[in-house]
């Protein structure tokens, strides 16, 4: 038998509100993350919230890959602009590890894969920048914040022939929509892979490293039988076997 791979998946931070512990500050990751993984045959390992890059190298080394997992949103600092009031909670604590992460992980050469924040924050990690808020600051957006059960497609994309999701979907697919802000300028070496009917990124790659990275929640899909969502994290085996 093949050793499975071993994929990380980076954490994220929030305060309890739970009696005895109210305030509590607490490292955790949605199910979904670790469910998905575990169904197409991986070990999903999560990744804590560590600055220091040392220590994390040590973490990396063991992985096959690392997945930028979804969360708040990033500090508009970051890419050199002040927030607008329609920006969301911000956290620079886990702002500042995804950056830490992703340097780490590209430095020793392992794939990255990003999804929803995970995307955005590889995006300014690679100098690009975000849109704050879609619906305010873009002319006929479509409705990308969806209200109806996390995991259920709610708006079509267009995939570029060219880009890693061709082989995955074909030219079009159904997503879910979880997401406020998006890309803007985009980072060093990323193209586009994919676009909502609004011109918004949903997808994105880079032309010369191993970085794949998606807006929407192909976990919550995977997680619920949606075989949308497990063919996404079957490319992702693949992609990283391939990579060797
Ligand atoms: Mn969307």
């Amino acid at each position: 038998m093949n050793k499975p791979l071993l994929i990380g998946v980076s954490a994220n931070r929030e305060f309890a509100d739970f009696p005895h512990s109210t305030g509590l500050d607490r490292t955790y990751i949605n199910s979904a993350y670790i469910n998905a993984l575990y169904r197409v045959g991986t070990i999903p390992v999560i990744i804590p919230i560590l600055e220091d890059k040392d220590a994390l190298a040590c973490i990396v080394d063991q992985l096959d890959g690392v997945v930028l997992s979804g969360g708040s949103d990033v500090s508009p600092l970051r890419y050199g602009q002040q927030p607008i009031p329609q920006c969301g909670a911000i956290d620079p604590l886990v702002d500042a590890f995804n950056l830490a992460l992703v340097e780490t992980t590209l430095q020793r050469n392992k794939p990255l894969f990003g999804i929803c924040r995970g995307m955005q924050i590889i995006n300014v990690a690679l100098g690009g920048t975000l849109i704050q808020d879609t619906t305010s600051q873009i002319t006929h957006s479509i409705k990308h914040d969806q209200q109806t059960i996390p995991y259920a497609p709610t708006h079509e994309i267009t995939i570029e022939p060219t880009g890693f999701l061709y082989p995955v979907y074909g030219s079009t697919t159904f997503v879910n929509s979880l997401h406020h802000q998006s890309l803007d300028r985009l980072g060093k070496g990323l193209f586009i892979a994919a676009k909502s009917s609004d011109g918004v990124i949903e997808a994105m790659q880079s032309q010369t490293q191993s970085i794949y990275a998606v807006q929407w929640h192909p976990e919550l899909m995977a997680d619920h039988d949606d075989p949308n969502g497990l063919k996404f994290f079957k490319w992702m085996v693949d992609t990283i076997q391939m990579h060797g």
